[in-house]
């Protein structure tokens, strides 16, 4: 495969009210294995050990009123001074309102050495943490979640699948749904024949050109009728212009 950068290895910090929340990532999975050999590190700060009060507290309410509670920023600050061991170190502030995530920067991350990551919870976090150390705002889609924690995990895992090593063949991060704008073609396995549907012929033709070439022309035809919104962004190669441009002339005839 061309065209795969080399990434260094990645740390991945991050501050939280639950650590607890991430042991599992570490215990399956493609990024426990990681994990565990080395290629990425990970590591949970609990907020509260920031904290000089008796009661640990990380919140408190809102100036100017209002429902809900707002995390500190001093334990917060703290915390992020604890976990950053060097100033170029990028801070992702995991919220609704940040720009949502996709594949184009679990790639851009994936390049850094050290990132840690801050999950909010309750109404959000003191504005000056966000405008003093924070360089990425991201949210994992349009809707609300009642902490940052899941969404760690998910921006975490996406980030990580781009670091050299972590899956074993580079060739299916490529190949997966995204990675070049696109949606991934229809899988199948035995047997040949399930609940009366048949596999496509061509898969079982051995005919590798042809087999690529349905495999392109799928994930077009997936891309355009499931996501036509990626299709305008996507940056086709020539070959697939003049296939999509045959899909639908196809897709006109029978309509
Ligand atoms: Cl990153 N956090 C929360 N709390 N809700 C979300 C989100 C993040 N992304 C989408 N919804």
């Amino acid at each position: 495969m061309e065209n795969i950068e080399k990434k260094p290895i990645v740390k991945f910090k991050v501050i939280t009210i639950f650590p607890d929340f991430f042991k599992p990532m570490l215990e399956y999975g493609v990024f426990s294995r990681a994990y565990k050999k080395g290629l990425i590190s990970f590591e949970t700060i609990d907020l509260r050990d920031f904290t000089n009060d008796n009661y640990k507290s990380v919140d408190d309410e809102p100036y100017g009123g209002g429902s809900g509670m707002v995390f500190k920023p001093v334990p917060l600050g703290k915390a992020i001074k604890k976990a950053k061991s060097k100033k170029e170190t990028k801070v992702v502030y995991l919220t609704p309102s940040g720009r949502v995530f996709n594949s184009d920067i679990a790639k851009e991350l994936a390049k850094e050495e050290e990132l840690v990551f801050i999950c909010g919870r309750y109404e959000g976090i003191d504005q000056r943490i966000v405008d003093l150390y924070v360089d990425y705002e991201v949210s994992i889609g349009d809707y609300v979640i009642s902490g940052g924690e899941p969404a760690a995990m998910v921006v975490i895992d996406a980030i990580a699948r781009h670091v050299e090593g972590v899956v074993k063949e580079m060739e299916s991060v490529v190949k997966d749904s995204f990675y070049d704008g696109l949606l991934d073609y229809p899988h199948y396995t035995r047997p040949e024949t399930y609940n009366g549907r048949k596999v496509p012929e061509v898969l079982l033709s051995g005919d590798h050109k042809r087999i690529e070439l349905w495999r392109e022309k799928m994930k077009l035809v997936e891309t355009l009728t499931k996501r036509p919104d990626l299709l305008e962004k996507a940056k086709l190669t020539q070959t697939q212009k003049k296939l999509l441009t045959e899909i639908k002339e196809q897709l006109r005839k029978l309509t």
